[in-house]
């Protein structure tokens, strides 16, 4: 029997029918529906993974993914707030793959008393961190500044010695491989380029950095081991040369150091000497060490102006090239937005020294920073 099947005038498949008695035309119709029906399903399957390509590649892609795709460590210092702050850990995410606490891993804080250890804040820091898959530094162990009072009390070598070591084991061994970097010791030469006159110099003697550094060592075999400090980021200046010169002597010595730490808190009105940055950095890795920048800040003198904040801008990049083209270990900002800046208290005069504004806004600075990050 041959049935009559009105094709649409676009199917092209109706001879076939006319031509196969054996099936029936309704069959055949349930067919033809069935593949129309997997066809418009594949071509809507297909039309939004184009579709979704298309917005995702279209969407703005975050500092956050640029520094990552560079495989370049970008960071700040936080405060514990931020953290909490639904807005400005958004912010944080959104731009930074490694963080350092600006305060509550001091001794003040850490450790206020000889029997109680503040670990609450460090510990929600450690799991942030690991939740947004980004990087720590630990700052700082050894320090003359921020030490709670029974340390600032100390007057006998073999307490200080104990309170020293004990720290640093009880801290690195809570957070053991948690941690990128750490600041074991910090600030340990004075503005004359001579070993500071600390609680832990006045107690232990000079031996104290290589002991912090040996005791960090054993506690967490992992974590990269530095020493830090300010204005030591030239070669040529007595600090930066003592700087050196103390850190030649830990290496010659076989202290455990794998690197040290230029804080770069610099003023807008003083343009990056690069020379002497490079050849810095190139000493030190002449050394075996690497090279982090740990607290970067650049200070306007108020009020500020366009014309400041152009120069501000040039310091900022000079670093930031400086780090890129050296490959340096990490970047790290003390501070991301002027809401919440140590500068206005520390330097009267000054400010605006980040970032963001005073309303966690972008300025023109993040354009040009980021510019540098994707190059
Ligand atoms: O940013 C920190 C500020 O909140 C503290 O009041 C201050 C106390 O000295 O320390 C600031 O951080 C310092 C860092 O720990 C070491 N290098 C210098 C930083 C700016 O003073």
């Amino acid at each position: 029997m041959l049935y009559l099947v009105r094709a649409p005038p676009e199917d092209n498949t109706h001879e076939i029918i006319y031509n196969t008695p054996t099936v029936t035309g309704e069959k055949i119709g349930e067919e033809k529906n069935m593949i129309r029906r997997i066809i418009r399903r594949g071509t809507l399957v297909i039309g939004a993974v184009i579709l979704l390509t298309l917005v995702l590649s279209c969407a703005p892609s975050t500092m956050r993914s640029v520094v990552d795709s560079r495989g370049f460590l970008f960071g700040v210092a936080v405060r514990p707030g931020d953290l909490l702050d639904p807005k400005d850990s958004k912010l944080l995410k959104d731009n930074f793959n490694i963080l350092v606490a600006e305060n509550i891993m001091k001794l003040q804080y850490l450790r206020p008393t000889a029997t109680f250890w503040n670990w609450s804040d460090v510990d929600s820091l450690v799991r942030f961190a690991e939740e947004n898959r980004m990087k720590l530094r630990g700052h700082t162990f050894v320090w003359h500044n921020q030490n709670p009072p029974f340390i600032n009390n100390l007057s006998d070598k073999e307490a200080a010695l104990k309170v020293l070591t004990e720290t640093i084991t009880e801290v690195l061994t809570r957070y053991k491989g948690k941690f990128y970097e750490y600041d074991v010791c910090n600030e340990v030469i004075d503005d004359n380029g001579i070993l500071r006159n600390s609680i832990w110099m006045r107690t232990i003697g000079p031996e104290y950095i290589d002991i912090a550094f040996k005791t960090a060592r054993q506690a967490d075999p992992s974590v990269k081991l530095i020493l830090n400090d300010y204005n030591n980021e030239y070669a040529g200046t007595v600090k930066g040369d003592a700087f050196y010169n103390l850190v030649k002597g830990m290496v010659d010595r076989g202290v455990p150091i794998d690197g040290v730490g230029f804080q770069l808190h610099m003023l807008a009105e003083l343009p990056v000497n690069k020379e002497a940055l490079q050849a810095n950095i190139k000493r030190f890795r002449d050394l075996g060490l690497t090279v982090s920048f740990t607290e970067v800040d650049v200070r306007i003198k108020l009020p500020v102006t366009p014309e400041k904040e152009a120069a501000q801008q040039a310091v900022y990049e000079d670093l930031l090239r400086i780090a890129r083209e050296e490959n340096i270990s990490c970047f790290v900002l003390w501070g991301y937005t002027d809401a919440y800046s140590w500068i206005p208290g520390t330097f009267a005069g000054y400010g605006s020294a980040h970032p963001f504004d005073q309303n966690k806004q972008p300025k023109k600075l993040y354009g040009s920073l980021r510019k540098i990050l994707e190059k």
